[in-house]
């Protein structure tokens, strides 16, 4: 059972990954984020990066739909979110580590676009952009970079990403990893 706190994080990704606002989020929704990250960083379609890029969203969205143990027909509606979540909180309470691991490592993929390795600020309010999300992208991008090192590598994501899931603190850094905000 998700608190407010972590219930309000999962519905506000889920209505910025909902693209088109049919009330499931699919492929396309994420394909669509893509291309807009691509805009935002000035790749055409058939760039490397903009390559690279796709499959990283094709790994994302196929863990995803590994960990809700579906296919994409219908989409992913909200309670699938929730449950996604859920899921992910027994992963962390029962020391599934590999499993929570796997999870984070496939929003570094997202996230880190340029695929330089480490998730840089220009990745990250690229991101926010192609998202829709109105939060101040290096408001939050200073948050989460709390060695303030000026990016966040790959262990810092996994570390914010367990906060997304699991923090039910308002003040915890992680909070906002994921649409830049803590809405609602
Ligand atoms: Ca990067
Ligand atoms: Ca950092």
């Amino acid at each position: 059972m998700l608190s407010r706190l972590q219930k309000r994080k999962v519905v506000d990704l889920f209505y910025l990954l909902d693209q088109d606002r049919d009330g499931a989020v699919h492929w396309s929704d994420l394909d669509r984020i893509g291309s807009y990250v691509c805009l935002a960083r000035g790749w055409s379609r058939d760039d490397d990066p903009a390559r690279g890029l796709r499959t990283a969203h094709r790994l994302f969205w196929q863990s995803l739909l590994w960990s809700i143990g579906t296919t994409d027909e219908g989409g992913l509606r909200l309670d699938a979110w929730e449950t996604h979540v859920e899921r992910m909180h027994r992963a962390f309470q029962e020391g599934k580590r590999d499993v929570a691991a796997r999870c984070a490592d496939a929003w570094f993929q997202l996230l880190d676009a340029d695929g330089d390795g480490v998730v840089g600020r220009e990745d990250y309010r690229a991101w926010l952009l192609a998202l829709g999300s109105s939060a101040n992208a290096d408001a939050a991008f200073d948050r989460l970079d709390a060695d303030d090192d000026g990016v966040l590598d790959r262990g810092e994501v996994r570390l914010r990403w367990a906060e997304w899931i699991m923090a039910d603190d308002a003040d915890a850094l992680g909070n906002v990893l994921a649409t830049g905000r803590l809405s609602g």
